[in-house]
C-alpha cells in the first residue's frame, strides 16, 4: 500500500540579531515539536534581512548563529532541511516573476511595511517587496503549511492571494498555503513593555530574554518585569494586566502545564516577586541546556557549515525544478543547457 504524502511545512525567519524567548515560543518550539509527522524545511531568510541595512560581519555572524541556535534548540536535520536563503538562487529569481503579478497598493498597505518604513528615514524598495520574496519562499516548496506568529498573518494571505492569482492566470502550478497560527504563545510581549511584543529590534535592556543569556541576566531581568499596581495572578486580556498575563503565559510554556496547574503553583504567592521569581527558574531551567549545546556548536565551524550545505543542496531539489515550471508557464524557453 502506497504510504501518503506527508504534509509540507515552511518556515522562515530572519537572521537579523539575537534569538529570543519570543522567538522560542512563538515559533521554534512549534517547529521542533512538529518534525517528524510533516516534512519540514526551515529557511534563514537573510535576503529579507538586507531589506534593511546589515553590518556585512553582523549578517555573516547572524547567519552561522541562527543555525547553531536552531539547531541546539532541537532542530534535526534528519527529519528537517535548514538552509540559507541565498544559497538557493530560486528565491530571489523567484520574487521576480511574482512581482509581476502583485498589485503595487498591496505591498504598500502592508502593517509592516509602514511600521518599518515609518521608523526609518530612507526606504528601499526591497522593504516595499518584502512579502513578494516571502511568497516565493514558499511556494516554491509546494508548502501546505506555514506556522508563523500573529504578526506574519498580513503576508500569508498575500502570498495565497499570488498563488492563486498565477494559477488563474498560467493554470495550476502552486499549492496555496494555509497559516498555523499557534494560539498560546503566539505574541510574547516585552517585559519593559508588556502593550508591544519581544522584538528583536526593540532589543534594550530589560526588553528581552535572549538565548543566550546567561542565568543571573536571565534573573535579573525577570526582576525587572513590568507588572501592575495590584498583587492578583490572573490570566486576564486586561491592558492593565498584560504584564502578569505575559509572564503567566511564558511560565505555562516553559513548563507545560495547563493554565489551571499555573495558577495552583502560584496560588500561595506573595505578590508579584514570588510569580518573577518562579517564572525566571522555569526560563532558566529551559534556556541552560539550549545555550550550551549552542555554544559547542559554534565552536565547531566546519561540523555547522557542512549542515548548512546539506540543507542547500536538498532544498535546491525542490525549488529549482518547481521554478523551471514557473518559467515554462510564463512563456519563458528554459533550454538544458540554462537549467542549473
Ligand atoms: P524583528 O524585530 O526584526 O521583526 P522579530 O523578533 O519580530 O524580529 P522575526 O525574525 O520577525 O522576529 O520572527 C521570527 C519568528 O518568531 C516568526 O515566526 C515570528 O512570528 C515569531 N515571533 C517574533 N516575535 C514574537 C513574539 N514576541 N511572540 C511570539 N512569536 C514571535
Ligand atoms: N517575514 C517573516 C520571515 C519569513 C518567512 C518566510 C516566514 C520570510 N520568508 C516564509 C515564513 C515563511 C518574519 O519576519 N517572521
Amino acid at each position: 500500500m502506497s504510504q501518503a504524502k506527508k504534509r509540507r511545512v515552511f518556515s522562515g525567519i530572519q537572521p537579523t540579531g539575537q534569538l529570543h524567548l519570543g522567538n522560542y515560543l512563538g515559533a521554534i518550539r512549534h517547529w521542533v515539536r512538529g518534525q517528524g509527522q510533516k516534512e519540514n524545511f526551515i529557511c534563514i531568510v537573510d535576503l529579507h534581512a538586507i531589506t534593511v541595512f546589515q553590518e556585512p560581519e553582523a549578517l555573516r555572524h547572524n547567519t552561522r548563529s541562527l543555525a547553531a541556535m536552531l539547531l541546539a534548540a532541537g532542530i534535526d536535520p534528519d527529519q528537517t532541511t535548514l538552509f540559507v536563503q541565498s544559497h538557493v538562487r530560486a528565491h530571489a529569481e523567484g520574487s521576480w516573476f511574482l512581482s509581476c503579478i502583485t498589485p503595487l497598493g498591496r505591498l504598500e498597505r502592508m502593517t509592516q511595511y509602514k511600521d518599518k518604513s515609518a521608523r526609518q528615514e530612507r526606504v528601499d524598495t526591497g522593504l516595499l517587496t518584502y512579502p513578494v520574496l516571502q511568497a516565493a519562499d514558499i511556494l516554491l516548496y509546494d508548502a501546505d503549511e506555514v506556522p508563523v506568529g500573529e504578526d506574519q498573518k498580513q503576508h500569508l494571505e498575500l502570498s495565497r492571494d499570488i498563488a492563486q492569482r498565477f494559477n488563474h492566470l498560467y493554470g495550476d502550478t502552486f499549492v496555496v498555503p494555509e497559516p498555523k497560527i499557534a494560539k498560546v504563545g503566539a505574541r510574547i510581549m516585552g517585559f519593559d513593555d508588556p502593550t508591544a511584543k519581544m522584538s528583536k529590534s526593540l532589543a534594550g535592556k530589560g526588553h528581552s530574554v535572549l538565548m543566550t543569556d546567561q542565568d543571573k541576566v536571565i534573573e535579573k531581568t525577570l526582576k525587572r518585569a513590568v507588572t501592575d499596581s495590584g498583587n492578583e495572578i490572573v490570566y486576564s486580556e486586561d491592558p492593565e494586566k498584560a504584564g502578569v498575563n505575559n509572564l503567566l503565559t511564558i511560565y505555562q510554556l516553559m513548563t507545560d502545564k495547563t493554565p489551571e496547574q499555573v495558577l495552583a503553583d502560584f496560588a500561595d504567592a506573595r505578590g508579584y516577586g514570588d510569580l518573577k521569581k518562579g517564572v525566571a527558574e522555569a526560563v532558566i531551567e529551559g534556556v541552560r541546556p539550549i545555550r550550551e549545546r549552542y555554544n559547542e556548536l559554534m565552536a565547531d565551524p566546519a561540523e555547522l557549515d557542512g549542515l548548512l550545505a546539506r540543507g542547500a543542496e536538498q532544498a535546491r531539489a525542490v525549488a529549482e525544478p518547481k521554478l523551471i515550471q514557473v518559467k515554462e508557464k510564463m512563456g519563458f524557453g528554459v533550454p538544458a543547457e540554462v537549467r542549473p
